[in-house]
This record gives C-alpha cells, sequence and structure tokens, in this order.
C-alpha cells in the first residue's frame, strides 16, 4: 500500500504521534485497503465502534456522516483519501 508522507520538519513528537494516531485510525476505518475511506466503511466502523471512531472524528451522530463526508472530499471523487482524511480530522477533532 503506498504510504503518504505529511511528515514536516517542524514538527515535533506530539505531532508525530498525532499523525501517526491518525493513520492508524484511518487503516482501521479502510476495511478493504484500497487507501480511500468510502461511506459504507466510515458508517461500519462507527456502528462496530460504538461512539469511539465518531468521537475521534468530530462527528456527533451517525447521520452526519453524509455532511461530514462531503466537507472532507476536497478533490469531490465520493471517498476519502489519506491525506483528506488527515486534513478534516486535524481541523474538527485535534487529538
Ligand atoms: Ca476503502
Ligand atoms: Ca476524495
Amino acid at each position: 500500500m503506498r504510504r503518504v508522507s505529511i511528515k514536516k520538519p517542524q514538527m515535533t513528537d506530539a505531532d508525530v504521534a498525532r499523525v501517526n494516531a491518525i493513520d492508524a485510525l484511518f487503516d482501521a476505518i479502510d476495511k478493504n485497503g484500497d487507501g480511500k475511506v468510502s461511506k459504507r466503511e466510515l458508517k461500519a466502523a462507527l456502528k462496530a465502534s460504538d461512539h469511539e471512531v465518531a468521537s475521534r472524528l468530530g462527528l456527533k451522530r451517525v447521520k452526519d456522516v453524509d455532511a461530514w463526508m462531503k466537507s472532507a472530499d476536497v478533490d469531490g471523487d465520493g471517498a476519502i483519501d489519506r491525506l483528506e482524511f488527515h486534513a478534516k480530522v486535524e481541523r474538527v477533532a485535534p487529538l
């Protein structure tokens, strides 16, 4: 699987830990490993984890998934890739 490097020179250890945590969350949600989180995968992850994934994504209710996906999907392909995921999670729910 292709890894996207988003490490920046000025990152602290805490930054690296946060990026790694978001990466791990992405990998956990991307069940089929295609490097994108689909709406189906996101909903399944939310269901499976009760409220844990939701709170880490800044999602209050499962029905907010559509709006969350829409705002995170920068290139509009209907799925959230790793960079889009990082950008969105950093914005809504800094760990
Ligand atoms: Ca996927
Ligand atoms: Ca996208």
